[in-house]
């Protein structure tokens, strides 16, 4: 492919939003009323087609974050005190309570879009768990995603998405982040953004970690494939500080296809056992005493819920099955008249069936193809591969300001959202240290992040032109696997073996067995020690000076290269903040074999930062404060 074919796109905006999905959404819906008040352009960028781009790209059968704060059930407090609890303790109640209480009403905002809310007989949401509310979902995305095009259509010349386009690195003015180059999936075009300020929302990071679905099961994760870590990489490469790195997130899900296992456990009241038929979160309830407070508070945190479950595993008491026949069959058992509790058992089999079929279809089809009917089999689940997903029960991204009104002194510095870099804001799977957002909480961030961004637009509207010369080197830099690919491919007779260049597989999966082995992958169960991950940061170092030898036959194969030099951040500054770490704090997630206890002088958040003029990390621990 001859690069000098590639056009130079220069796009100029005010407002960059980096990413389409659940946050991105929030933030075009919100960011065009600021915008027509203040006559200001907001430009939307995906890899993907908005319709179906992110993690909600298959739709979802759940929306994880509603507290009904108008029925009075739940407060804000309650839900900081439950989302730090599921943390061990390390959250930012600023950041959480912000997202609790505006959440209610992005929420109404899906209903009103068209998303269908179940509803019970007195026309209330039905709850899933306290915090959650069962959907039809199938189409959440695209209905979310036709309410923030529709809102940046209202701004006519000034409102804009742009879609295929890959985001690659930051652009920045000595200490202020002014825009992103990128380049377009699908054409000879090259993409240079110049922005007053730029919001990363482009997810969180899968295929970082050796997944369990090899082999022919490639490419099937719990978390969307197309997530790779340019969120973290693109802070990170800004300069800015990041929290919580180490915090991967690993679900429990049914095995082999990630089907969800929220449904079965709060609105099916299901139990999990081992094969002899224990219920492990009773049996070994003991265990969870070692993990106190948080271990003996309610609900028991997702990752000691996994922990319970990975000593039955370890000790040979798989496989562990969830007991979906045993709930069905519960849940009639108290209706006296016969024809009534038919109906209801057929109403139970098409909401089990509904679950899968709105999120993870595959799910479905696993059971179909193995005879599986969930009111007479139990299923398998597992514990998946780790991955980095601040939104749901992991907790990684940036470092960002709180809201004025509720933040400590200390983590407030001017607008709501913005990262340590000047001009640079994060939200959903972007920001760290504010678990359980999930959708309707990460949309809720994303407008938080864009109505603050907007402002800074308007604070801040003087930016420099940019210099041509480092336009040219960065479009060199990020097309080369191109040109390494032209100049070396007839050296040998198969593409992916050649000793002049590495193809993006090849690369990936040589990132992944670092991980897989070094940082307490599945097929470890998850242990780590000091000794390890020194030996996988040397093996990360020798990969980064590979990383230079990429090469593309495609612009697919192009994105696909500068996916895994994201991934290879993602896992860098993960391995540098589990091996700073001396303890074992999320047992389920991770364990560090030669500091396996919980330790209060870790009662703190772990932060990274790369610093952009010397290359050199620093790592930072930062006070763990109430609300103001
Ligand atoms: O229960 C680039 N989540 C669930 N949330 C719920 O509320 N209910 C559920 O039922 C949920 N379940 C669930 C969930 C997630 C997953 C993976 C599964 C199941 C299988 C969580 C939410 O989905 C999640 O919290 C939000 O989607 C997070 O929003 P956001 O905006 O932070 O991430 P995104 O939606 O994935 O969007 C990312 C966007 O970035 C784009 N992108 N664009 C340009 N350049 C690049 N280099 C880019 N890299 C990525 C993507 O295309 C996308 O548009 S349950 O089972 O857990
Ligand atoms: P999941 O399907 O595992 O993503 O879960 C959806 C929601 O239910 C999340 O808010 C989880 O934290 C919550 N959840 C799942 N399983 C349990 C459980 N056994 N106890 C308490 N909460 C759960």
């Amino acid at each position: 492919m001859d690069i000098d074919n590639f056009e130079t796109v220069i796009i100029e905006t005010d407002l960059l939003i980096l990413g389409g999905g659940m946050a991105a959404c929030g933030a075009a819906f919100e960011a065009s009323h600021w915008a027509k008040k203040h006559n200001k352009k907001v430009t939307v960028v995906d890899k993907a087609s908005m319709e179906r781009s992110g993690a909600v790209a298959m739709g979802l059968s759940a929306i994880n974050l509603y507290l009904g704060l108008k029925n009075g059930k739940n407060t804000i407090e309650d839900y900081v005190k439950y989302v730090k609890n599921d943390l061990m303790g390390i959250a930012r109640d600023d950041l959480v309570a912000n997202i609790a209480r505006h959440v209610d009403s992005s929420v109404h905002l899906f209903e009103k879009w068209g998303l269908p809310i179940w509803k019970d007989d007195d026309g209330n949401y039905v709850n899933e768990g306290r915090w959650q509310i069962m959907i039809h979902g199938e189409s959440y995305k695209n209905i979310v995603s036709e309410a923030a095009k529709n809102a940046l259509k209202e701004l006519g010349d000034n409102g804009q998405y742009i879609e295929r386009v890959f985001i690659t690195e930051p652009i920045m003015d000595g200490d202020r982040c002014v825009g992103a180059a990128g380049f377009s999936v699908r054409e000879n075009k090259f993409y240079i953004f110049k922005a007053k300020s730029v919001l990363d929302v482009m997810g969180g990071a899968v295929h970082v970690f050796r997944p369990r679905s090899v082999g022919e099961g490639l490419g099937r994760s719990w978390y969307p494939p197309f997530n790779s870590g340019a969120s973290a990489y693109f802070t990170l490469k800004a300069g800015a500080e990041m929290t919580c790195q180490e915090v991967r997130f690993v679900p429990v899900r049914f095995k082999d296809s990630y089907g969800p296992v929220g449904a079965w456990f709060l609105l099916f009241k299901s139990k999990a056992t081992n094969a002899k038929g224990e219920n492990y979160m009773e049996t070994r309830a003991g265990e969870l005493e070692k993990w106190a407070p948080y271990g003996t508070a309610k609900p028991t945190p997702a990752n000691l819920r996994n922990y319970l479950m990975m000593l039955e595993v370890e000790e040979g008491n798989g496989p562990i099955y969830m007991k979906t026949d045993e709930a069905i069959k519960e849940l009639v058992t108290n209706i006296p008249d016969a024809k009534q509790a038919k109906r209801k058992m057929k109403e139970l089999e098409s909401e089990a069936w509904e679950d899968f079929l709105d999120m993870t279809v595959s799910q479905a089809l696993n059971w179909a193809s193995h005879n599986i009917m969930p009111e007479e089999t139990p299923s398998e689940i597992a514990a998946c591969e780790p991955y980095f997903i601040s939104s749901h029960s992991g907790a990684s991204g940036a470092w960002i300001s709180g809201p004025k009104d509720l933040a400590p002194d200390s983590k407030f510095w001017g607008y709501a959202n913005m990262t340590t870099v000047k001009g640079l804001f994060a939200a959903g799977d972007a920001s760290g240290a504010s678990s359980h957002k999930f959708s309707s909480g990460s949309f809720t961030e994303g407008r938080i992040a864009a109505k603050a961004a907007l402002a800074f637009c308007v604070d801040n509207e003087e930016i420099k032109p940019f210099d041509d010369e480092r336009i040219e080197e960065l479009k060199k830099n990020i097309l080369q696997p191109l040109l390494t690919f032209e100049q070396h491919k007839d050296y040998a007779n198969d593409v992916d073996v050649n000793p002049n260049f590495i193809k993006p597989k090849m690369f990936m999966f040589r990132l992944q067995k670092i991980m897989d082995e070094y940082a307490g992958g599945a097929s470890v169960g998850f242990k780590t020690s000091k000794a390890l991950l020194e030996k996988g940061l040397e093996f990360l170092q020798f990969m980064k000076e590979d990383a230079e030898k990429l090469a593309a036959s495609d612009l697919n194969e192009l994105m696909r290269c500068w996916e895994n030099v994201h991934r290879m951040w993602q896992a860098e500054s993960h391995l540098r903040t589990v091996l700073f770490r001396e303890e074992t704090r999320w047992p389920g997630y991770y364990f560090r074999t030669d500091h396996p206890e919980m330790k209060a002088e870790w009662e703190c958040f772990t932060n990274c930062k790369w610093e952009p003029e010397t290359g050199e990390w620093e790592m930072l621990k930062r006070e763990i404060e109430d609300l103001k």
